[in-house]
């Protein structure tokens, strides 16, 4: 007789999440399913959807050893009905539990889905808290109420002081917050660059390769070379071998971006954290340990930390704060459709053709990359926030609703009104040749504001700007550049125009 079945999700891969914690391996069931609902509620990479498969396999394996009984669906499994709900219900069918336990999903669909079970399963569903972030959803609605702003670096300092972090006492080590100031350096196309860790492929990664090969051809991405850690074990081996290589330069170099280097100095830890196969806080304490050890620089050990107990549970706080409506939001009323050639690559522009074609390769792409390149040149050309919040739901390995869509409505398209960010993050070519060697070799000419062999990125910035300047002029930030324009000559603002126009004609 079972008591409770606990539904495991793919990004739930920890053995103390709260559902296993509350349980009993004696009398209670572990399920995981693999279904279609999920693996195509948009067209995820290919390599995303081997990395969750093979994690999922493997984590019950690491299960079944701590004593769980795991019932384990494949996604061709001929009894799968290919949806969480549907496999919930054919199992309670099957063993009459007397409830069923989750931990809290990481997308508002899904807790929907989860509140509509009772009814339709006719039992319980207790839905426990996620306890993996060092912020409660309760905790950020607390720290966010009465404030007029929601500004990270206050959460931040916040976090600082209750995990101790790169503490002295109660005062910042080093006496300062923040280093970001040493963090913007161009990086030399000659640095000695070190790659990711590469774990090797089992018997287990292959058979999810072949099935997603046979049943995900459509989608976007390339499956091969898959290098992913798919196991506890080797994720950590991941994080061993970026403090010890790459940590050290990851503060002076993580603006940076140069042709054919997908990873600089970055962790490329971010789908492993979000799995739940590395936890936040170990993370950040190994990355303090090689800080107070005197291998890695304090701008280093600080912007490091900063992004995963600042960005990462602040954007978490403003999701669940601010969700449902928050997917819809639209500051400018943005409605192009998302330009072709965000799925094929196939442009001359040289700096998004790098960033396209390394994220179809690798599931991957840095933040720099996502914010100025990708986010950018959409926000500039008026793409619609939701079509490109679906792309980035779609071709990133480490990608969940929770952590991408504030990043890209929020951050990237100031979609919210600058509730996350206090300037939308809009940059011309100048910004890019300046933190990156990818206009050299571009069809385009970086220094050229207008006329067919202009930067693009040039002419539309400006007309960006002139479209949308009865919301942004009061901007302290941005204002002072839509006074720039209107300085401009009216042939050259009429030039502007034109080639902002000819550019959106040809997308
Ligand atoms: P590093 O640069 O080495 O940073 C270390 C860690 O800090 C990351 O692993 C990540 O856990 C955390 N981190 C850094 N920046 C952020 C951030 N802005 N928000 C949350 N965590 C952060 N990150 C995701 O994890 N999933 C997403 O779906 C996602 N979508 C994004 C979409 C857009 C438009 C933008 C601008 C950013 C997005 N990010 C997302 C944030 C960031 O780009 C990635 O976390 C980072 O590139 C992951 O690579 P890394 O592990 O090498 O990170
Ligand atoms: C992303 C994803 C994919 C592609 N497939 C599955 C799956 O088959 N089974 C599963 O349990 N989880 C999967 N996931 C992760 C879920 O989409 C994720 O748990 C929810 O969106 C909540 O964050
Ligand atoms: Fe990108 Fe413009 Fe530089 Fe070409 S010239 S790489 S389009 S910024």
């Amino acid at each position: 007789m079972t008591r409770n079945l606990i539904l495991v999700l793919g990004d739930q891969l920890s053995p103390a999440l709260t559902s296993l914690q509350a349980g009993d391996p004696e009398r209670d069931r572990v399920l995981m399913v693999e279904v279609m609902a999920e693996a195509s509620s948009v067209p995820h990479h290919k390599k995303k959807i081997a990395f969750i498969f093979s994690s999922m396999r493997h984590f019950a394996v690491e299960l079944r050893s701590l004593g769980w009984t795991v019932d384990y669906v494949t996604l061709d499994d001929p009894a799968n009905r290919g949806s969480f709900t549907s496999e919930v219900a054919r199992a309670a069918a099957l063993l009459k539990p007397e409830q069923v336990v989750v931990t809290q999903p990481g997308e508002w669909r899904v807790a929907e889905m989860f509140g509509g079970w009772p009814d339709q399963l006719g039992i319980p569903v207790a839905v426990l808290p996620d306890d993996r972030f060092l912020c409660s959803t309760v905790e950020f609605a607390g720290w966010a109420d009465g404030r007029k702003q929601l500004r990270m670096e206050y959460f931040y300092r916040e976090m600082r002081r209750k995990t101790g972090l790169l503490m002295d006492g109660d005062q910042p080590v080093g006496g300062k917050w923040n280093f970001d100031a040493e963090n913007r350096k161009p990086a030399m196309a000659n640095l000695f660059m070190p790659q990711p860790y590469a774990a090797p492929i089992d018997a287990t990664t292959c058979d999810v390769m072949a099935l997603v090969a046979a049943r995900f051809e459509t989608h976007f991405g390339d499956l091969e070379p898959f290098s992913f850690a798919v196991t506890r074990h080797d994720a950590e081996a991941a994080l061993a071998h970026f403090v010890s290589h790459a940590l050290p330069h990851f503060g002076d170099y993580q603006d940076a971006m140069l042709v054919g280097e997908p990873f600089l100095y970055h962790a490329v830890i971010s789908h492993y954290l979000n799995c739940g196969l590395l936890d936040p806080l170990a993370v950040c304490r190994a990355v303090e340990v090689a800080y107070r050890s005197g291998a890695v620089p304090l701008n280093a050990a600080e912007g490091f930390i900063r992004q995963i107990i600042g960005w990462r549970e602040y954007v978490r706080g403003i999701y669940w704060l601010k969700m449902p409506n928050y997917a819809d939001e639209n500051y400018f009323n943005h409605t192009r459709p998302l330009p072709e050639f965000y799925w094929t690559g196939k442009t001359d522009m040289t700096c998004l053709r790098e960033a396209i074609t390394q994220t179809k390769s690798h599931a991957y792409a840095h933040h720099i990359q996502r914010l100025m390149i990708t986010g950018n040149f959409a926000m500039l050309a008026g793409v619609d926030p939701h079509a490109l919040h679906e792309w980035y739901l779609s071709v990133y390995a480490d990608a969940y609703e929770w952590v991408e869509l504030p990043n890209t409505i929020g951050m990237s398209q100031f979609a919210d009104g600058g509730l996350l960010a206090s300037k939308p993050y809009a940059a011309s070519g100048a910004y890019i040749n300046r933190m990156s060697n990818y206009c050299r070799g571009c069809r385009y000419d970086v220094k050229q504001r207008t006329g067919p062999n202009a930067c693009p990125f040039n002419a539309l910035y400006w007309d960006f700007l002139a479209r949308h300047r009865d919301k942004l002029s009061s901007n302290p930030r941005i204002g002072q550049m839509i006074r720039t324009f209107e300085k401009f000559e009216a042939d050259e603002q009429a030039r502007i125009m034109t080639s902002a126009a000819a550019t959106l004609a040809a997308l």
